[in-house]
């Protein structure tokens, strides 16, 4: 402790040039933050360096996201640093917690993809396979939510206004990266002359694995000017235009889009998708060929994970390098591309899977389009029978054209990937019937419980001991003991006890006052109508009306959580944000009600948050209209933290609810067959409000404008929505819901049988561990070794 007490205090004086007396808590965390790093920075040496030694075969994740939240926490958790952190900032006269909750948040995505790519490279270094996470340096990640009048608000993310204390910059990793220009044919091949350019510079973060046994690379690329700035123009007193060329060059890693299932059909958008690609694929290329490996043996030493279609240029560029700079025949390119790229897919959802027109690929990337037409007639005349087509109509679908060049395709839970086989992707499944696999979701163990939840790591520990941690599936030795009163008794008190702090929390952050003892039921993920938080909103508007008929009947206490950003462009998505706000605020003041039923929606929802909140939840909403929810993995969360979910059968919950037992689940709503059934039938939303009278009611309660006084207009298109086309049939599940909510509150009011089946979900899910989700990766697509085994 005393020599951690040193560590901290040299890195003050000397990385941060601070006298403890003068120290601010910013200077105290990074000192802290250098001094863990040093340890982290000694096993990433090494482990680069038995990479190198063994000419071992690399991942190589490519992803437009990477969420990682806040490192410090982590890596203190991982390096099992946490007594002395504690210890030796407490000899300095510190709070650790007020440290740790210095970090910003750092938000390189938008939700469940992004954070699925952060927990994957937690497990890649748990498992000791050498890979690189390739991304894009972000100047601002996803927008500041705040609420004004109810409403949402966006202001630019600032994580790196201040140092950001765990990357290095790395002047030499750089690559010029080319748009536009010309192609000239070179016999076979094409000389492509682009006339922008900007360059892409590396720096990395590492990540360390579970008991710091191995560290990996998240490499994200920033954008700079080839010309800093234009001097000539500049002594001439053009101030403003000498800059230009920097300010244009910087937009590409300037902000994350802000969108997670919609397209955005920007120029920047592909830009931006090109930028990383090209620049991870020279990198890899340039690691490959210092090992002096056979070009034709890439396929032993390179696997590419496409995390969705972001960065699907990728099959093209690569063909590009093996052809025209390496002088690989065409034919010979595409395979040995092709075995070495797989692609995952994370939505269904039409308007998501994203296109290009083809004026624009040829004009960015005129070489590019060219390649990609070629592939195209190679995959046709291979495959008569198949219809799809990569270019058509004008447009290049980024998710056929990642298809036809990826060895393995996969979904991301069992459900998504039988729907893969038989909607979006049928032709060319039929053509390839053993590229689609499946890979369900996981979640990092390190971070989502043991970090996240120490009362309840801790009597977990005390009950299996402690190797659960690094191997998840331990988890189902406590179903020995779910029957046990005294351990049942310490499990109810650890999350009684994370609801007492979040209780806290939400006094002292929010001003809000909630009942610990209450079912703390919540919302948190994107919003997006097939989440359907209007659902939730409309059963609590239900409710309430239930209440205020009859007080005394003995409710059980609920406070309604919800959490989440909508895309600044997604009007209907910001429509039902207002809408919770706007109940939220009359049901909290009604003092009938408010003692049995509260709707806290907290601004700002980030992985920090969700650390908070999942831990001290009860009951998890994973209400999405069936097939349209790819996986999730909050649910897995919150079923890992002894959360019971409410949920429909889509996306992982149906593998969760296997696992944890039905019983153990509040299912309801149409199955995804049933949903496309129901969809047919005319006025299924007129039907539905028909034959539930509390629908009805609430429905009428929105379109009166109750909750918006002054303004009873306010949400009538949510109301004509529902009523009408109801595209994701909340009508026609709200009733289901309705039972499936009042079940759960009998269940609560048996604090003893909620507990055991609590304690049933924990046991349960160690499957969802996402080591495991990386094994199954490794073993059917990358064929990596673990340097640790
Ligand atoms: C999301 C799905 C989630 C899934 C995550 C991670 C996109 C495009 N898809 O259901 O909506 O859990 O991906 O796989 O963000």
């Amino acid at each position: 402790m005393a020599d951690f007490r040193a560590e901290i205090l040299r890195h003050l004086t000397y990385s941060l040039g601070k006298d403890p007396e003068h120290a601010t808590t910013f200077d105290w965390r990074m000192a802290l933050s250098f001094a863990v790093r040093d340890r982290i920075v000694e096993r990433w040496i090494e482990a680069t360096r038995a990479s190198y030694r063994a000419r071992a075969k690399r991942v190589y994740y490519l992803s437009i996201e990477f969420l990682i939240g806040r490192l410090l926490q982590d890596a203190i958790t991982n390096l099992r640093l946490e007594d002395q952190a504690v210890g030796a900032l407490h000899e300095l006269g510190l709070d650790f917690e007020t440290i740790v909750h210095d970090e910003p948040d750092a938000a390189l995505g938008n939700g469940g993809l992004g954070r699925l790519a952060a927990c994957f490279l937690e497990s890649l270094s748990t498992l000791g396979v050498p890979a690189y996470g390739y991304g894009i340096r972000y100047e601002h990640g996803l927008f500041r939510q705040s609420f004004a009048g109810g409403r949402q608000m966006e202001d630019p993310e600032t994580w790196l206004q201040q140092r950001n204390a765990w990357e290095f910059e790395r002047p030499e990793a750089i690559f010029d990266i080319g748009f536009g220009g010309s192609v000239a044919e070179a016999g076979k091949q094409a000389v492509w002359t682009p006339d922008e350019c900007v360059v892409a510079q590396a720096y990395d973060t590492p990540i360390i694995g579970w008991q710091g046994r191995w560290a990996n690379t998240l490499r994200l690329w920033s954008a700079k000017p080839v010309q800093i700035f234009d001097l000539d123009r500049f002594n001439r007193g053009e101030f403003v235009a000498a800059a230009e060329p920097e300010a244009l060059a910087r937009t590409i890693s300037r902000v994350l889009y802000p969108d997670d299932t919609t397209e955005v059909g920007k120029e920047l958008r592909l830009k931006q998708e090109y930028f990383f690609t090209a620049a991870s694929l020279r990198d890899l290329m340039r690691r490959f060929e210092s090992e002096g490996h056979d070009l034709r043996t890439l396929p032993a030493k390179v696997a590419i994970q496409l995390n969705d279609t972001h960065p699907a240029i990728a099959g093209p560029e690569l063909v590009r390098l093996l052809h025209d700079e390496r002088g690989l025949e065409f034919d010979d390119a595409v395979e040995i591309a092709r075995s070495c790229l797989s692609y995952t897919n994370h939505t269904l959802l039409p308007e998501a899977l994203e296109c290009w027109s083809e004026a624009l690929m040829m004009r960015l990337l005129p070489r590019h389009f060219t390649l990609i037409e070629r592939i195209d007639a190679a995959h046709a005349a291979n495959h008569l029978r198949s219809k799809v087509k990569v270019v058509e109509q004008g447009e290049i679908k980024m998710g056929v054209l990642s298809f036809v060049m990826a060895h393995k395709v996969n979904g991301v839970s069992a459900l998504h990937t039988e729907l893969m086989k038989s909607t979006v992707f049928e032709d060319l499944h039929a053509a390839h019937p053993d590229r689609i696999v499946n890979q369900t979701n996981g979640v990092t163990p390190r971070r989502w419980l043991l970090s996240a939840n120490p009362r309840l790591s801790d009597l977990i520990t005390r009950t299996i001991g402690p190797d659960w941690v690094g191997d998840l599936e331990q988890l189902s030795q406590l179903e020995s003991v779910a029957g046990d009163a005294a351990f049942l008794a310490d499990f109810a008190a650890a999350k009684r006890a994370n609801k007492v702090d979040l209780s806290n929390w939400l006094g002292s952050a929010h001003g809000l006052r909630v009942d610990p003892d209450a079912i703390f039921d919540v919302q948190i993920k994107r919003i997006h109508e097939y989440k359907r938080q209007h659902l939730n909103i409309l059963e609590a508007i239900a409710l309430w009306q239930a209440i205020r008929k009859n007080p005394d009947a003995g409710w059980t206490p609920r406070v309604k959580i919800f959490g989440g950003k909508a895309a600044p462009g997604y009007f209907f998505a910001k429509d039902i944000i207002r809408l919770i706000n706007d109940v939220a605020t009359v049901l909290n003041a009604d003092p009938v009600t408010s003692s049995y039923l509260q709707v806290l929606f907290l601004p700002n929802y980030n992985v920090t948050m969700a650390e908070r909140l999942i831990p001290a939840s009860d009951l998890s909403e994973q209400i999405s209209t069936a097939g349209k929810e790819a996986s999730g993995t909050g649910n897995m969360k919150f079923a890992l933290n002894g959360a019971l979910t409410i949920g429909t059968l889509d996306g992982a919950n149906v593998e969760i609810r296997e696992r944890v037992g039905a019983e153990n689940f509040f299912l309801f709503g149409m199955t995804a067959v049933q949903v496309d059934a129901r969809r047919a039938l005319r006025d299924h939303a007129g039907q539905a409000i028909a034959a539930e009278p509390r629908l009805f009611a609430a429905l009428e309660a929105v379109r009166l404008g109750t909750f918006s006084p002054g303004e009873p207009g306010r949400h009538h298109g949510i109301v004509e929505n529902i009523s009408g086309p109801d595209y994701f049939l909340v009508a026609s599940d709200f009733a289901d819901y309705w039972r499936a909510q009042r079940d759960v509150d009998i269940a609560f009011a048996d604090p003893e049988g909620w507990t055991r089946a609590a304690a049933l979900n924990t046991a349960r899910s160690g499957w969802f561990s996402s080591d495991r989700t990386i094994r199954g990766y490794n073993s059917d697509i990358w064929h990596a070794a673990s340097l640790l085994d």
